[in-house]
């Protein structure tokens, strides 16, 4: 790929940072606006999570009819997905294919890592700042850098001493990591690490696997697309990506639940539980009963059938009951699925190591050591520890504004120290003319997440379009809008069973991290409608105006 940045426009109406999905889209919509429009991406490829997470067995746990961009009715009819979920290097291949299709690559700027983002406020520009000096001038600034792009090694004593190699599932080597002979150890039994075990047992000499928390994990059931399914769901594609939108999750096909998990004998629950579990996939399983992620006693129901599935597989039973979570309900962190997973601690090559009871304390020269003594001699960590997720990628840029007329100045980090405030995950008061892609109070994480990306640069590209045509070149989220919002979200995760669990949705994995709730949890249904009635209302809680005017309040 040349290197285009001296061709590169330093002064843009919307500067884009990230070139995800979410960025991807932003230029292709923001272009349709006749914007001039430029994403700056760090890696030396666009994708974004899917350019970085390439570890062994990594894969979409929605399903790929469902996870794929609505905008383009050609695109999503000719495109085919070879499998019922898409691997990682498939979802690459879709993106590059749409960045090719709709002539995206022109306005990508690739190893461009931005390191700061000032909003100079008596000029009304945002100067992003480039790791290797180049300055960009924007108009709109569009913060589309992920919400788990932060990959976090947690903080160990001793990992520079280790011999052996050492890898971050967020971090994976293009050219991939053969582990055949090796005895390996990987640290977490998140979505990622349930994903890799299996495979990486298959592979290594000996594979220890060190887990903190179980997590609940349902079979997948993935397997080649049929093709019958899939022509009716090409057939259907516009409805049901408009029933979809009527969903909590913008995920279309699955009926709404009318009944409470309690209304229901115990057969008749458990026979609903058995489909789901046959029929594979998360969404089905937890939209088995209104009130599973509402009311305990009725979770307890489904959190105990997996666990008597877990209990069912795995044949050690002091493994098996290691794996079968009960410090948290199901589905309130994020509910993995797998193939294989609990069937891969029966085999002789796999140990499992309790490291709640026991934490890891050094790695050393040749393995690690835990808190009781206890020792692994490795040739490879994996480390499937997660990310710095909802505020990360934000907050490792340094994004403030200057002092200026009718603004004091301000800096994210500050304004964030205490957990990070938006209104409608969208704006930060104090930060005029950013918007940020599915971040904090965003419903993003907790829905078919491109669903999310489209509504949300629709919503900034319809919001940048009435204030051109008002004359307007100014839009900020004011305080009281944003708190109200925090609140908001906080009630709404609150009246869930959602806070029960220690998840990164609560920054619970990073130690230090403010405890507060991120995502937003009361659907994309919900999410939609109201932030599309605050566009629709004269954009309530936002302040618009113009920069001459806030010159001369001056
Ligand atoms: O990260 P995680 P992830 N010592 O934070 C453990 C999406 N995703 O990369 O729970 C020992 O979930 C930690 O333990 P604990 C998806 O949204 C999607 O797996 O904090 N262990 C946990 O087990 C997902 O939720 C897909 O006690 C330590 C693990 O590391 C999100 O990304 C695939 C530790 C981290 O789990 C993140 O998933 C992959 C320590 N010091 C990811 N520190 C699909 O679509 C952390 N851990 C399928």
């Amino acid at each position: 790929m040349p290197d285009a940045s001296h061709h590169a426009p330093r002064s843009l109406d919307v500067a884009i940072v990230g070139g995800g999905l979410a960025g991807l889209y932003a230029i292709h919509r923001l272009r349709g606006l006749g914007l001039t429009v430029r994403a700056y991406e760090a890696g030396s490829g666009i994708g974004g999570t899917w350019f970085w997470n390439r570890y062994p067995g990594a894969r979409c746990d929605v399903e790929s009819l469902e996870y794929s961009y609505s905008f383009s009715d050609a695109l999503q009819q000719e495109w085919q997905w070879p499998e019922r979920y898409g691997t990682q290097p498939e979802i690459l291949k879709y993106i590059n294919h749409v960045a090719d299709r709709f002539d995206l690559r022109r306005d990508v700027q690739l190893n461009t890592r931005i390191v700061s983002a000032v909003f100079d406020t008596r000029a009304n520009r945002w100067v992003l700042r480039t790791r290797d000096g180049e300055e960009i001038r924007a108009r709109y600034c569009v913060m589309a850098a992920g919400n788990l792009s932060t990959p976090r090694v947690p903080d160990f004593k001793g990992l520079n001493d280790f011999k052996g190699r050492w890898y971050h599932s967020g971090l994976w080597p293009h050219e991939g990591v053969d582990f055949s002979g090796q005895r390996v150890g990987v640290i977490g039994t998140g979505s990622s690490g349930v994903q890799m075990i299996p495979l990486i047992a298959e592979q290594a000499k000996h594979l220890h696997v060190f887990q903190r928390t179980a997590n609940f994990s349902l079979p997948a059931r993935n397997g080649p697309m049929d093709a019958e399914r899939e022509r009716r769901h090409k057939a259907e594609y516009r409805q049901r990506r408009i029933a979809a939108a009527d969903t909590p999750f913008a995920i279309a096909g699955h009926a709404r639940p009318t009944r409470s998990a309690l209304e229901v004998a115990e057969e008749e629950r458990n026979q609903a539980y058995e489909a789901k579990w046959q029929e594979g996939g998360s969404i089905s399983y937890l939209y088995s009963y209104t009130d599973l992620l509402v009311n305990k006693e009725s979770n307890d129901t489904a959190s105990e059938f997996v666990r008597n599935k877990i209990r069912a597989t795995v044949k050690d039973p002091r493994t098996a009951e290691l794996l079968a979570p009960k410090d948290h309900p199901i589905g309130t962190k994020r509910l993995c699925l797998d193939t294989n997973y609990y069937e891969t601690y029966n085999r002789d090559n796999v140990t499992l190591v309790d490291v709640r009871s026991d934490p890891i304390d050094t790695i050393t020269a040749t393995g690690l050591r835990t808190k009781g003594g206890q020792t692994f001699e490795l040739d490879a960590i994996v480390f499937a520890t997660g990310f710095d997720a909802m505020t990360g990628a934000l907050n490792e840029i340094d994004v403030r504004t200057t002092d200026g007329p009718g603004g004091k100045s301000a800096v994210l980090r500050d304004h964030w120290e205490g957990g990070p405030l938006t209104y409608l995950g969208l704006m930060v008061s104090g930060f005029p003319n950013m918007f940020i892609v599915t971040g904090p109070g965003s419903p993003g994480v907790k829905t078919q997440m491109i669903a999310s990306i489209e509504q949300h640069v629709d919503w900034i590209a319809n919001c940048i379009d009435h204030l051109q045509s008002k004359g307007l070149d100014r839009i900020e989220a004011t305080p009281q809008a944003e708190q109200a919002w925090v609140e908001h979200v906080n009630a709404v995760a609150d009246s869930t069973l959602y806070p029960l669990a220690n998840s990164w949705y609560v920054g619970a994995n990073i130690p230090g991290k403010p405890r507060v709730f991120m995502p937003y949890v009361g659907g994309y249904d919900r999410y939609k409608r109201h932030s599309e009635a605050i566009a629709a209302n004269g954009y309530e809680g936002f302040t618009l105006g113009t920069h001459e005017r806030a010159e001369a309040a001056d």
